[in-house]
Protein backbone atom coordinates (compact mmCIF):
# COMPACT_ATOMS: atom_id res chain seq x y z
CA UNK A 1 0.00 0.00 0.00
CA UNK A 2 2.96 1.90 0.92
CA UNK A 3 3.23 2.43 -3.26
CA UNK A 4 -0.08 3.38 -3.50
CA UNK A 5 0.33 6.19 -1.20
CA UNK A 6 3.41 7.66 -2.41
CA UNK A 7 2.69 7.77 -5.46
CA UNK A 8 -0.69 9.84 -5.02
CA UNK A 9 -0.13 12.24 -7.64
CA UNK A 10 0.55 9.80 -10.85
CA UNK A 11 -2.32 7.87 -9.02
CA UNK A 12 -4.72 10.87 -9.47
CA UNK A 13 -3.24 11.52 -12.94
CA UNK A 14 -3.93 7.97 -13.58
CA UNK A 15 -7.38 7.78 -12.13
CA UNK A 16 -9.40 10.80 -13.63
CA UNK A 17 -10.17 8.69 -16.86
CA UNK A 18 -10.48 5.32 -15.35
CA UNK A 19 -12.85 6.37 -12.20
CA UNK A 20 -15.64 7.28 -14.51
CA UNK A 21 -14.54 4.38 -16.73
CA UNK A 22 -14.08 1.64 -14.50
CA UNK A 23 -17.20 0.35 -13.91
CA UNK A 24 -17.99 0.21 -17.72
CA UNK A 25 -14.63 -1.56 -17.95
CA UNK A 26 -15.60 -3.90 -15.34
CA UNK A 27 -18.77 -4.94 -17.56
CA UNK A 28 -17.41 -4.22 -20.95
CA UNK A 29 -13.55 -3.87 -20.91
CA UNK A 30 -11.99 -6.40 -23.18
CA UNK A 31 -9.23 -7.05 -20.84
CA UNK A 32 -9.30 -5.01 -18.26
CA UNK A 33 -12.32 -7.20 -17.00
CA UNK A 34 -10.27 -10.00 -17.48
CA UNK A 35 -7.64 -8.43 -14.84
CA UNK A 36 -10.33 -7.23 -12.54
CA UNK A 37 -12.06 -10.95 -12.37
CA UNK A 38 -8.50 -12.37 -11.91
CA UNK A 39 -8.42 -10.55 -9.28
CA UNK A 40 -11.41 -10.71 -7.27
CA UNK A 41 -11.09 -14.67 -8.17
CA UNK A 42 -7.66 -14.95 -6.87
CA UNK A 43 -4.59 -13.76 -5.80
CA UNK A 44 -2.44 -11.68 -7.74
CA UNK A 45 0.50 -10.46 -6.40
CA UNK A 46 -0.01 -12.39 -3.04
CA UNK A 47 -2.59 -9.55 -2.54
CA UNK A 48 -6.15 -11.28 -1.71
CA UNK A 49 -8.72 -8.55 -2.98
CA UNK A 50 -11.67 -9.48 -0.64
CA UNK A 51 -13.36 -6.73 1.11
CA UNK A 52 -14.19 -3.36 0.08
CA UNK A 53 -12.88 -0.85 2.07
CA UNK A 54 -11.46 2.53 0.12
CA UNK A 55 -7.86 0.88 0.48
CA UNK A 56 -9.37 -1.87 -1.13
CA UNK A 57 -11.30 -0.35 -3.89
CA UNK A 58 -8.07 1.76 -5.39
CA UNK A 59 -6.02 -2.49 -5.06
CA UNK A 60 -8.71 -3.03 -6.84
CA UNK A 61 -9.03 -0.80 -9.74
CA UNK A 62 -5.21 0.34 -9.85
CA UNK A 63 -3.37 -2.44 -8.95
CA UNK A 64 -2.99 -4.39 -12.46
CA UNK A 65 -3.05 -0.97 -13.75
CA UNK A 66 -0.43 0.45 -11.62
CA UNK A 67 1.47 -2.76 -12.33
CA UNK A 68 1.05 -2.68 -15.96
CA UNK A 69 2.52 0.87 -16.15
CA UNK A 70 5.43 -0.18 -14.52
CA UNK A 71 5.58 -3.69 -16.35
CA UNK A 72 5.77 -1.44 -19.75
CA UNK A 73 8.49 1.01 -18.46
CA UNK A 74 10.78 -2.10 -17.30
CA UNK A 75 10.22 -3.65 -20.37
CA UNK A 76 10.28 -0.02 -22.38
CA UNK A 77 13.65 0.62 -19.69
CA UNK A 78 15.32 -2.89 -20.42
CA UNK A 79 14.51 -2.58 -24.23
CA UNK A 80 16.42 0.95 -24.15
CA UNK A 81 19.58 -0.42 -22.15
CA UNK A 82 21.46 -1.23 -25.17
CA UNK A 83 24.78 -2.47 -23.12
CA UNK A 84 26.49 -5.46 -23.48
CA UNK A 85 25.73 -8.38 -22.22
CA UNK A 86 28.40 -11.22 -20.30
CA UNK A 87 25.33 -13.06 -19.97
CA UNK A 88 25.47 -16.56 -21.29
CA UNK A 89 23.96 -16.72 -24.77
CA UNK A 90 20.43 -18.64 -24.26
CA UNK A 91 17.23 -19.24 -26.41
CA UNK A 92 14.99 -16.59 -25.79
CA UNK A 93 12.20 -19.08 -24.76
CA UNK A 94 14.66 -19.86 -21.89
CA UNK A 95 13.98 -17.02 -20.27
CA UNK A 96 11.40 -17.02 -17.05
CA UNK A 97 12.05 -21.27 -17.36
CA UNK A 98 13.22 -22.71 -13.92
CA UNK A 99 16.41 -22.69 -13.17
CA UNK A 100 17.62 -25.49 -10.36
CA UNK A 101 19.54 -24.36 -7.05
CA UNK A 102 17.99 -20.96 -7.44
CA UNK A 103 15.78 -20.13 -4.09
CA UNK A 104 12.15 -20.47 -4.19
CA UNK A 105 9.84 -17.76 -3.47
CA UNK A 106 5.89 -17.40 -3.04
CA UNK A 107 3.60 -15.10 -4.67
CA UNK A 108 3.62 -13.37 -1.09
CA UNK A 109 7.49 -13.24 -1.21
CA UNK A 110 7.68 -11.15 -4.35
CA UNK A 111 4.54 -8.60 -3.23
CA UNK A 112 6.30 -7.70 -0.52
CA UNK A 113 9.40 -6.33 -2.08
CA UNK A 114 7.57 -3.58 -3.33
CA UNK A 115 9.74 -0.48 -2.62
CA UNK A 116 13.79 0.34 -2.42
CA UNK A 117 14.06 0.18 1.25
CA UNK A 118 12.58 -3.53 0.91
CA UNK A 119 14.11 -3.94 -2.59
CA UNK A 120 11.66 -4.12 -6.05
CA UNK A 121 10.55 -7.82 -7.32
CA UNK A 122 8.76 -8.89 -10.06
CA UNK A 123 8.07 -12.01 -12.01
CA UNK A 124 7.88 -13.58 -15.08
CA UNK A 125 7.11 -17.20 -16.15
CA UNK A 126 8.75 -19.03 -13.31
CA UNK A 127 11.84 -16.50 -12.74
CA UNK A 128 11.62 -14.37 -9.72
CA UNK A 129 13.70 -11.20 -10.16
CA UNK A 130 15.01 -8.28 -8.17
CA UNK A 131 15.22 -5.03 -10.20
CA UNK A 132 16.08 -2.76 -7.58
CA UNK A 133 19.93 -2.06 -8.86
CA UNK A 134 17.93 -1.46 -12.41
CA UNK A 135 16.03 2.01 -11.41
CA UNK A 136 18.36 4.12 -11.20
CA UNK A 137 18.86 3.75 -14.93
CA UNK A 138 15.43 3.21 -15.80
CA UNK A 139 14.29 6.51 -18.43
CA UNK A 140 11.23 6.67 -16.87
CA UNK A 141 12.27 7.65 -13.29
CA UNK A 142 10.50 6.61 -10.45
CA UNK A 143 7.35 4.99 -11.93
CA UNK A 144 9.14 1.97 -11.78
CA UNK A 145 9.26 2.21 -8.05
CA UNK A 146 5.48 0.89 -8.57
CA UNK A 147 6.69 -2.46 -10.63
CA UNK A 148 5.32 -4.33 -7.40
CA UNK A 149 5.34 -8.00 -6.82
CA UNK A 150 3.37 -9.03 -10.09
CA UNK A 151 4.20 -10.95 -13.00
CA UNK A 152 5.37 -8.87 -16.21
CA UNK A 153 4.04 -11.57 -18.62
CA UNK A 154 0.03 -10.15 -18.91
CA UNK A 155 0.91 -6.52 -19.97
CA UNK A 156 4.04 -8.00 -22.09
CA UNK A 157 1.13 -9.64 -24.05
CA UNK A 158 0.19 -5.85 -24.36
CA UNK A 159 3.24 -4.81 -26.12
CA UNK A 160 4.82 -7.98 -28.24
CA UNK A 161 8.04 -6.10 -28.64
CA UNK A 162 9.47 -6.25 -25.12
CA UNK A 163 9.06 -9.92 -25.25
CA UNK A 164 12.30 -10.16 -27.94
CA UNK A 165 15.11 -12.09 -26.84
CA UNK A 166 16.88 -9.26 -26.15
CA UNK A 167 14.57 -8.01 -23.53
CA UNK A 168 14.61 -11.20 -22.22
CA UNK A 169 17.89 -11.87 -21.83
CA UNK A 170 18.15 -8.28 -19.75
CA UNK A 171 15.69 -9.38 -17.40
CA UNK A 172 17.59 -13.12 -16.80
CA UNK A 173 20.67 -10.63 -15.55
CA UNK A 174 18.35 -9.64 -12.65
CA UNK A 175 17.52 -13.46 -11.66
CA UNK A 176 16.67 -14.55 -7.86
CA UNK A 177 15.27 -17.34 -7.94
CA UNK A 178 12.12 -19.59 -8.91
CA UNK A 179 8.59 -18.76 -8.18
CA UNK A 180 6.64 -21.29 -6.33
CA UNK A 181 5.14 -24.36 -8.06
CA UNK A 182 1.28 -23.71 -6.34
CA UNK A 183 2.12 -20.08 -7.75
CA UNK A 184 3.17 -20.48 -11.51
CA UNK A 185 -0.41 -21.68 -12.66
CA UNK A 186 -1.85 -18.19 -11.67
CA UNK A 187 1.13 -16.42 -13.56
CA UNK A 188 0.79 -18.33 -16.23
CA UNK A 189 -3.05 -17.36 -16.88
CA UNK A 190 -2.37 -14.56 -19.12
CA UNK A 191 -5.57 -13.22 -20.70
CA UNK A 192 -5.07 -11.79 -23.93
CA UNK A 193 -6.04 -8.31 -24.00
CA UNK A 194 -6.56 -8.61 -27.81
CA UNK A 195 -9.26 -11.53 -27.47
CA UNK A 196 -12.17 -9.04 -27.99
CA UNK A 197 -11.05 -7.83 -31.29
CA UNK A 198 -13.00 -8.47 -34.56
CA UNK A 199 -12.29 -10.65 -36.80
CA UNK A 200 -10.89 -9.32 -40.23
CA UNK A 201 -11.05 -9.94 -43.65
CA UNK A 202 -7.65 -12.22 -44.62
CA UNK A 203 -7.35 -10.01 -47.59
CA UNK A 204 -5.81 -7.48 -45.32
CA UNK A 205 -2.42 -7.51 -45.15
CA UNK A 206 -0.66 -7.47 -41.12
CA UNK A 207 2.09 -5.37 -40.13
CA UNK A 208 1.28 -6.17 -37.04
CA UNK A 209 -1.43 -8.76 -35.44
CA UNK A 210 -1.39 -7.29 -31.78
CA UNK A 211 -2.47 -4.50 -32.00
CA UNK A 212 -3.97 -5.00 -35.41
CA UNK A 213 -2.46 -2.86 -38.61
CA UNK A 214 -3.19 -3.58 -41.58
CA UNK A 215 -3.59 -2.42 -45.18
CA UNK A 216 -4.74 -4.31 -48.28
CA UNK A 217 -3.44 -5.03 -51.38
CA UNK A 218 -2.96 -1.81 -53.30
CA UNK A 219 -4.62 -3.11 -56.41
CA UNK A 220 -7.88 -3.53 -54.63
CA UNK A 221 -7.85 0.12 -53.47
CA UNK A 222 -7.94 1.44 -57.35
CA UNK A 223 -11.14 -0.74 -58.10
CA UNK A 224 -13.31 1.27 -56.44
CA UNK A 225 -13.77 4.90 -55.36
CA UNK A 226 -15.36 3.55 -51.93
CA UNK A 227 -13.04 1.55 -50.00
CA UNK A 228 -15.82 -1.43 -48.88
CA UNK A 229 -15.15 -1.79 -44.61
CA UNK A 230 -13.69 -5.03 -44.85
CA UNK A 231 -10.76 -3.90 -47.26
CA UNK A 232 -10.12 -0.16 -45.26
CA UNK A 233 -6.70 0.01 -43.82
CA UNK A 234 -6.80 -0.54 -39.97
CA UNK A 235 -4.41 1.53 -37.69
CA UNK A 236 -5.13 0.57 -33.93
CA UNK A 237 -2.17 1.12 -31.12
CA UNK A 238 -4.34 -0.72 -28.91
CA UNK A 239 -6.67 -3.59 -28.13
CA UNK A 240 -10.15 -2.74 -29.79
CA UNK A 241 -12.19 -1.56 -26.76
CA UNK A 242 -15.55 -3.63 -26.64
CA UNK A 243 -18.09 -1.01 -26.18
CA UNK A 244 -21.53 -1.72 -24.91
CA UNK A 245 -24.39 0.42 -26.34
CA UNK A 246 -26.21 0.66 -23.54
CA UNK A 247 -23.57 1.50 -21.26
CA UNK A 248 -21.73 4.35 -24.38
CA UNK A 249 -21.66 7.89 -23.19
CA UNK A 250 -19.44 10.60 -25.26
CA UNK A 251 -18.67 13.38 -22.60
CA UNK A 252 -17.94 16.80 -23.41
CA UNK A 253 -16.34 19.04 -21.31
CA UNK A 254 -13.76 21.88 -21.17
CA UNK A 255 -13.41 25.37 -21.50
CA UNK A 256 -16.57 27.56 -20.65
CA UNK A 257 -19.11 24.27 -21.08
CA UNK A 258 -20.76 22.98 -18.25
CA UNK A 259 -20.04 19.24 -19.09
CA UNK A 260 -22.55 17.20 -20.50
CA UNK A 261 -23.03 13.91 -21.65
CA UNK A 262 -24.26 12.20 -25.15
CA UNK A 263 -25.60 8.50 -25.78
CA UNK A 264 -25.58 7.05 -29.12
CA UNK A 265 -29.25 7.73 -29.53
CA UNK A 266 -28.94 11.38 -28.80
CA UNK A 267 -26.33 11.78 -31.39
CA UNK A 268 -28.22 10.35 -33.94
CA UNK A 269 -31.52 12.32 -33.02
CA UNK A 270 -30.55 15.59 -32.20
CA UNK A 271 -28.73 16.55 -34.77
CA UNK A 272 -28.95 16.63 -38.22
CA UNK A 273 -27.77 13.63 -39.69
CA UNK A 274 -23.89 15.21 -42.37
CA UNK A 275 -22.50 12.80 -44.75
CA UNK A 276 -19.00 12.90 -46.49
CA UNK A 277 -16.65 11.26 -48.61
CA UNK A 278 -13.19 11.56 -46.76
CA UNK A 279 -9.89 10.07 -47.34
CA UNK A 280 -8.08 8.71 -44.08
CA UNK A 281 -3.98 8.47 -44.68
CA UNK A 282 -1.56 7.16 -42.56
CA UNK A 283 1.10 9.45 -41.59
CA UNK A 284 3.27 6.72 -42.11
CA UNK A 285 1.66 5.44 -44.79
CA UNK A 286 4.28 4.14 -47.61
CA UNK A 287 7.38 3.94 -44.62
CA UNK A 288 9.13 1.15 -46.11
CA UNK A 289 10.08 3.24 -48.75
CA UNK A 290 11.88 5.93 -46.35
CA UNK A 291 13.40 2.79 -44.70
CA UNK A 292 15.06 1.66 -47.96
CA UNK A 293 16.87 4.61 -47.56
CA UNK A 294 17.78 4.69 -43.84
CA UNK A 295 16.48 2.38 -41.19
CA UNK A 296 13.13 3.98 -39.56
CA UNK A 297 11.06 3.32 -36.35
CA UNK A 298 7.55 2.40 -36.74
CA UNK A 299 5.23 -0.58 -39.25
CA UNK A 300 6.73 -0.87 -42.32
CA UNK A 301 3.95 0.40 -44.32
CA UNK A 302 3.68 -0.42 -47.77
CA UNK A 303 1.60 2.27 -50.03
CA UNK A 304 -1.73 1.21 -48.71
CA UNK A 305 -2.48 2.86 -45.61
CA UNK A 306 -4.87 4.85 -46.82
CA UNK A 307 -8.70 4.48 -47.69
CA UNK A 308 -11.74 6.36 -48.85
CA UNK A 309 -15.14 6.09 -46.95
CA UNK A 310 -18.13 8.02 -46.96
CA UNK A 311 -19.02 8.71 -43.62
CA UNK A 312 -22.60 9.77 -41.53
CA UNK A 313 -22.50 11.21 -38.28
CA UNK A 314 -23.41 14.96 -36.23
CA UNK A 315 -21.16 17.74 -37.05
CA UNK A 316 -18.60 18.46 -34.60
CA UNK A 317 -19.43 21.86 -34.90
CA UNK A 318 -23.72 21.24 -34.20
CA UNK A 319 -22.54 19.41 -31.61
CA UNK A 320 -20.09 21.55 -29.34
CA UNK A 321 -22.93 24.28 -30.16
CA UNK A 322 -25.24 22.14 -28.29
CA UNK A 323 -22.82 21.61 -25.75
CA UNK A 324 -22.92 25.41 -25.01
CA UNK A 325 -19.64 26.21 -26.55
CA UNK A 326 -18.34 29.69 -27.27
CA UNK A 327 -17.28 30.43 -30.66
CA UNK A 328 -15.77 33.93 -30.23
CA UNK A 329 -13.94 32.76 -27.10
CA UNK A 330 -10.42 33.62 -28.50
CA UNK A 331 -8.73 31.15 -26.08
CA UNK A 332 -10.03 28.29 -27.18
CA UNK A 333 -7.17 26.53 -29.42
CA UNK A 334 -7.68 23.25 -29.71
CA UNK A 335 -10.57 20.45 -29.82
CA UNK A 336 -9.45 17.22 -28.11
CA UNK A 337 -10.43 13.83 -28.34
CA UNK A 338 -9.99 10.78 -26.24
CA UNK A 339 -10.78 7.13 -27.46
CA UNK A 340 -12.20 4.18 -24.91
CA UNK A 341 -9.34 2.10 -25.90
CA UNK A 342 -6.58 2.37 -23.26
CA UNK A 343 -2.94 1.62 -22.79
CA UNK A 344 -2.04 -1.06 -19.34
CA UNK A 345 -1.68 2.24 -17.32
CA UNK A 346 -5.56 3.03 -18.43
CA UNK A 347 -4.30 5.89 -20.40
CA UNK A 348 -6.42 6.84 -23.21
CA UNK A 349 -5.51 6.90 -27.53
CA UNK A 350 -5.56 10.89 -27.31
CA UNK A 351 -5.11 13.22 -29.68
CA UNK A 352 -6.30 17.08 -30.90
CA UNK A 353 -7.28 19.40 -34.01
CA UNK A 354 -6.73 23.02 -34.20
CA UNK A 355 -10.43 24.81 -32.78
CA UNK A 356 -10.36 26.73 -35.94
CA UNK A 357 -11.21 22.84 -37.76
CA UNK A 358 -14.29 22.57 -35.91
CA UNK A 359 -15.69 26.15 -35.70
CA UNK A 360 -15.97 26.30 -39.36
CA UNK A 361 -19.10 23.40 -40.13
CA UNK A 362 -17.91 23.67 -44.10
CA UNK A 363 -14.73 21.61 -42.65
CA UNK A 364 -17.14 18.61 -42.30
CA UNK A 365 -15.54 17.86 -39.07
CA UNK A 366 -17.54 14.52 -38.05
CA UNK A 367 -19.07 12.56 -35.17
CA UNK A 368 -19.13 9.38 -37.24
CA UNK A 369 -22.05 6.81 -36.66
CA UNK A 370 -22.03 5.01 -40.71
CA UNK A 371 -19.35 4.14 -42.99
CA UNK A 372 -20.33 3.56 -46.49
CA UNK A 373 -23.87 3.35 -45.44
CA UNK A 374 -23.17 0.77 -42.72
CA UNK A 375 -23.22 1.13 -38.22
CA UNK A 376 -19.43 1.51 -38.32
CA UNK A 377 -17.39 -1.35 -37.83
CA UNK A 378 -15.70 -2.55 -34.36
CA UNK A 379 -12.27 -1.86 -36.10
CA UNK A 380 -12.79 1.52 -37.25
CA UNK A 381 -14.56 3.10 -34.13
CA UNK A 382 -17.98 1.49 -33.42
CA UNK A 383 -20.03 3.28 -32.01
CA UNK A 384 -18.42 6.82 -32.82
CA UNK A 385 -15.40 7.83 -34.10
CA UNK A 386 -13.98 11.58 -35.26
CA UNK A 387 -13.26 11.81 -39.16
CA UNK A 388 -11.77 15.25 -39.73
CA UNK A 389 -11.53 15.58 -43.52
CA UNK A 390 -7.87 16.79 -44.68
CA UNK A 391 -6.08 15.89 -41.59
CA UNK A 392 -4.02 12.36 -40.61
CA UNK A 393 -5.49 10.04 -39.42
CA UNK A 394 -4.30 10.04 -36.34
CA UNK A 395 -6.36 12.56 -35.25
CA UNK A 396 -9.17 10.87 -36.73
CA UNK A 397 -9.88 9.34 -33.12
CA UNK A 398 -11.40 6.03 -33.01
CA UNK A 399 -14.18 5.08 -29.89
CA UNK A 400 -15.09 8.54 -29.27
CA UNK A 401 -15.43 8.80 -25.53
CA UNK A 402 -14.27 11.85 -24.18
CA UNK A 403 -14.36 15.79 -26.10
CA UNK A 404 -12.74 18.29 -24.75
CA UNK A 405 -12.81 22.20 -25.49
CA UNK A 406 -9.52 23.60 -24.45
CA UNK A 407 -6.49 26.31 -24.39
CA UNK A 408 -3.94 23.53 -24.76
CA UNK A 409 -3.33 20.44 -27.57
CA UNK A 410 -3.78 16.79 -26.06
CA UNK A 411 -1.03 15.65 -23.77
CA UNK A 412 -1.90 12.69 -25.42
CA UNK A 413 1.78 10.64 -26.31
CA UNK A 414 0.72 10.67 -29.98
CA UNK A 415 -0.08 14.56 -30.14
CA UNK A 416 3.58 15.39 -28.53
CA UNK A 417 5.79 12.59 -29.34
CA UNK A 418 5.10 11.11 -31.68
CA UNK A 419 3.72 11.96 -35.55
CA UNK A 420 5.92 14.90 -35.79
CA UNK A 421 8.10 15.25 -39.04
CA UNK A 422 12.51 16.44 -38.24
CA UNK A 423 15.22 17.15 -40.50
CA UNK A 424 17.14 13.99 -41.97
CA UNK A 425 19.59 14.93 -40.13
CA UNK A 426 18.22 14.84 -36.61
CA UNK A 427 18.35 10.66 -35.01
CA UNK A 428 17.72 9.48 -31.53
CA UNK A 429 19.99 11.27 -29.90
CA UNK A 430 18.92 14.84 -30.55
CA UNK A 431 15.41 14.57 -31.47
CA UNK A 432 13.88 17.13 -29.35
CA UNK A 433 9.80 16.28 -30.13
CA UNK A 434 8.98 19.71 -28.38
CA UNK A 435 10.51 21.39 -31.13
CA UNK A 436 8.14 20.23 -34.18
CA UNK A 437 4.51 20.79 -34.53
CA UNK A 438 2.26 17.58 -34.44
CA UNK A 439 1.38 16.67 -37.84
CA UNK A 440 -2.32 17.97 -39.32
CA UNK A 441 -2.98 18.37 -42.78
CA UNK A 442 -1.09 16.13 -44.99
CA UNK A 443 0.81 16.56 -48.02
CA UNK A 444 -0.27 15.93 -51.54
CA UNK A 445 0.27 12.22 -52.00
CA UNK A 446 0.26 9.55 -55.11
CA UNK A 447 1.42 6.18 -55.38
CA UNK A 448 0.73 3.62 -58.26
CA UNK A 449 -1.34 0.94 -57.82
CA UNK A 450 -1.77 -1.20 -61.15
CA UNK A 451 0.37 -2.75 -62.37
CA UNK A 452 1.78 -4.31 -59.01
CA UNK A 453 5.41 -3.78 -58.63
CA UNK A 454 7.50 -6.31 -59.60
CA UNK A 455 4.66 -8.02 -61.96
CA UNK A 456 5.24 -8.92 -65.15
CA UNK A 457 2.86 -7.01 -67.43
CA UNK A 458 1.03 -7.15 -70.95
CA UNK A 459 1.10 -4.45 -73.50
CA UNK A 460 -2.21 -3.52 -75.36
CA UNK A 461 -1.30 -2.06 -78.79
CA UNK A 462 1.96 -0.84 -77.56
CA UNK A 463 0.63 0.54 -74.45
CA UNK A 464 0.74 -0.17 -70.65
CA UNK A 465 -2.71 0.60 -68.41
CA UNK A 466 -1.75 2.47 -65.08
CA UNK A 467 -3.84 3.07 -62.32
CA UNK A 468 -3.16 4.83 -59.08
CA UNK A 469 -4.73 7.31 -56.17
CA UNK A 470 -4.20 10.76 -55.34
CA UNK A 471 -4.84 12.76 -52.38
CA UNK A 472 -3.99 16.29 -50.87
CA UNK A 473 -4.52 17.36 -47.35
CA UNK A 474 -6.38 20.15 -45.67
CA UNK A 475 -9.18 19.57 -48.94
CA UNK A 476 -6.58 20.62 -51.77
CA UNK A 477 -8.21 19.02 -54.90
CA UNK A 478 -5.95 17.18 -56.82
CA UNK A 479 -5.38 18.80 -59.94
CA UNK A 480 -3.28 17.18 -61.91
CA UNK A 481 -1.37 13.13 -62.16
CA UNK A 482 1.40 12.95 -64.10
CA UNK A 483 2.85 9.70 -65.16
CA UNK A 484 6.68 9.02 -66.62
CA UNK A 485 7.97 5.75 -67.87
CA UNK A 486 11.66 7.32 -69.02
CA UNK A 487 13.07 8.47 -65.44
CA UNK A 488 10.83 11.30 -65.91
CA UNK A 489 11.86 13.09 -68.76
CA UNK A 490 8.45 13.46 -70.44
CA UNK A 491 5.43 12.94 -68.38
CA UNK A 492 1.83 11.59 -69.33
CA UNK A 493 -1.15 13.05 -67.70
CA UNK A 494 -4.08 10.76 -66.32
CA UNK A 495 -7.60 10.96 -66.58
CA UNK A 496 -8.62 11.63 -62.89
CA UNK A 497 -12.00 10.43 -61.16
CA UNK A 498 -12.93 12.07 -59.17
CA UNK A 499 -15.93 13.55 -56.72
CA UNK A 500 -17.21 16.86 -57.67
CA UNK A 501 -16.29 19.01 -54.47
CA UNK A 502 -14.94 22.55 -55.05
CA UNK A 503 -11.18 22.53 -55.73
CA UNK A 504 -10.26 24.07 -51.96
CA UNK A 505 -13.12 21.70 -50.33
CA UNK A 506 -12.00 18.25 -51.30
CA UNK A 507 -11.60 15.76 -48.93
CA UNK A 508 -11.67 12.54 -50.66
CA UNK A 509 -8.63 10.50 -52.93
CA UNK A 510 -8.52 11.29 -56.76
CA UNK A 511 -8.52 8.05 -58.69
CA UNK A 512 -6.19 8.33 -61.42
CA UNK A 513 -5.96 6.01 -65.26
CA UNK A 514 -3.44 6.36 -67.80
CA UNK A 515 -2.71 4.47 -70.85
CA UNK A 516 0.79 5.01 -71.55
CA UNK A 517 2.80 4.47 -75.10
CA UNK A 518 5.41 1.80 -74.52
CA UNK A 519 8.67 1.21 -76.76
CA UNK A 520 9.12 -2.43 -75.83
CA UNK A 521 11.84 -3.40 -78.69
CA UNK A 522 14.66 -2.39 -76.52
CA UNK A 523 13.81 -3.16 -72.63
CA UNK A 524 12.90 -6.02 -70.60
CA UNK A 525 11.90 -3.84 -67.94
CA UNK A 526 9.81 -0.83 -67.03
CA UNK A 527 10.32 1.32 -64.29
CA UNK A 528 7.23 3.67 -64.02
CA UNK A 529 7.03 7.28 -62.10
CA UNK A 530 3.87 9.29 -60.50
CA UNK A 531 3.72 12.59 -59.32
CA UNK A 532 0.69 14.56 -58.06
CA UNK A 533 -0.43 18.40 -58.12
CA UNK A 534 -3.01 19.55 -55.51
CA UNK A 535 -4.83 23.13 -55.92
CA UNK A 536 -2.01 24.97 -54.09
CA UNK A 537 0.82 23.66 -57.12
CA UNK A 538 2.34 21.41 -54.32
CA UNK A 539 4.09 19.00 -55.93
CA UNK A 540 5.69 15.74 -54.06
CA UNK A 541 9.42 15.93 -54.21
CA UNK A 542 11.50 13.57 -56.72
CA UNK A 543 13.29 11.59 -54.52
CA UNK A 544 13.23 10.40 -50.48
CA UNK A 545 16.88 11.40 -48.88
CA UNK A 546 15.76 15.07 -48.56
CA UNK A 547 12.77 14.12 -46.70
CA UNK A 548 13.46 11.14 -44.81
CA UNK A 549 12.66 11.60 -40.81
CA UNK A 550 13.43 9.18 -38.01
CA UNK A 551 10.02 7.98 -37.50
CA UNK A 552 9.14 7.36 -41.24
CA UNK A 553 6.10 9.94 -41.86
CA UNK A 554 5.23 12.05 -44.36
CA UNK A 555 6.91 9.86 -46.95
CA UNK A 556 5.21 11.56 -50.10
CA UNK A 557 8.45 11.60 -52.87
CA UNK A 558 7.53 10.25 -56.16
CA UNK A 559 6.21 6.73 -56.23
CA UNK A 560 8.14 4.65 -58.36
CA UNK A 561 7.57 0.51 -59.26
CA UNK A 562 9.50 -1.35 -61.95
CA UNK A 563 7.39 -3.81 -64.26
CA UNK A 564 8.95 -6.65 -66.72
CA UNK A 565 7.37 -6.69 -70.37
CA UNK A 566 6.15 -9.69 -71.43
CA UNK A 567 6.82 -10.07 -74.72
N1 LIG B 1 -8.92 5.62 -30.43
C1 LIG B 1 -8.04 5.49 -31.42
N2 LIG B 1 -8.17 6.24 -32.51
C2 LIG B 1 -7.32 6.14 -33.53
C3 LIG B 1 -6.20 5.26 -33.47
C4 LIG B 1 -6.07 4.46 -32.31
O1 LIG B 1 -5.15 3.64 -32.18
N3 LIG B 1 -7.00 4.61 -31.30
N4 LIG B 1 -5.30 5.24 -34.51
C5 LIG B 1 -5.23 6.45 -35.32
C6 LIG B 1 -4.41 6.35 -36.51
S1 LIG B 1 -2.74 6.55 -36.28
C7 LIG B 1 -4.93 6.23 -37.76
S2 LIG B 1 -3.95 6.25 -39.13
C8 LIG B 1 -6.39 6.07 -37.96
C9 LIG B 1 -6.69 4.83 -38.75
O2 LIG B 1 -8.06 4.67 -38.93
P1 LIG B 1 -8.64 3.27 -39.44
O3 LIG B 1 -8.11 2.17 -38.56
O4 LIG B 1 -10.11 3.41 -39.40
O5 LIG B 1 -8.11 3.11 -40.84
O6 LIG B 1 -7.10 6.00 -36.72
C10 LIG B 1 -6.62 6.89 -35.74
N5 LIG B 1 -7.52 6.90 -34.63
MO1 LIG C 1 -1.68 6.58 -38.30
Amino acid sequence: MHILRGHRGLLKCLSSYSVRHSNKYLKNGCYMSAFNQKQTENKVGGIQFSTSSDQNFYRRFYSPLLIGACAVSCGIALWCMKKDHVYADQPKDAAGDEIHGLPEYTADDIAKHDSIEKRIWVCYKTGVYDITDFIPKHPGGEKILMAAGASLEPFWELFGVHKSAQVLKMLEEYRIGNLRLEDRSLDNQTSDPFAADPRRHPILEARSKKPFNAEPPPDLLVENFLTPNEVFFVRNHLPVPNVDIEEYELEICGRGIEPITLKLDDIKTKFKKHTVTSTIQCAGNRRSELNTVKEVKGLNWGSAAISNAEWSGALLYDVLKYAGIDFDDQKIQHIQFEGLDTDPANMPYGASIPAMKAFNPQNDVLLAYEMNGKELPKDHGFPIRVVVPGVVGARNVKWLGKIIVSEEESESHWQKNDYKGFSPSTNWDNVDFTKAPAIQELPVNSAICKPSENTKVKLQDNCLKVEGYAWSGGGRKIVRVDISVDGGKTWHIADLIQDSSPLYRCWAWTIWKVSVPVDASSKSELQIICKAIDSSYNVQPDSFPPIWNLRGVLGNAWHKITVQIQK
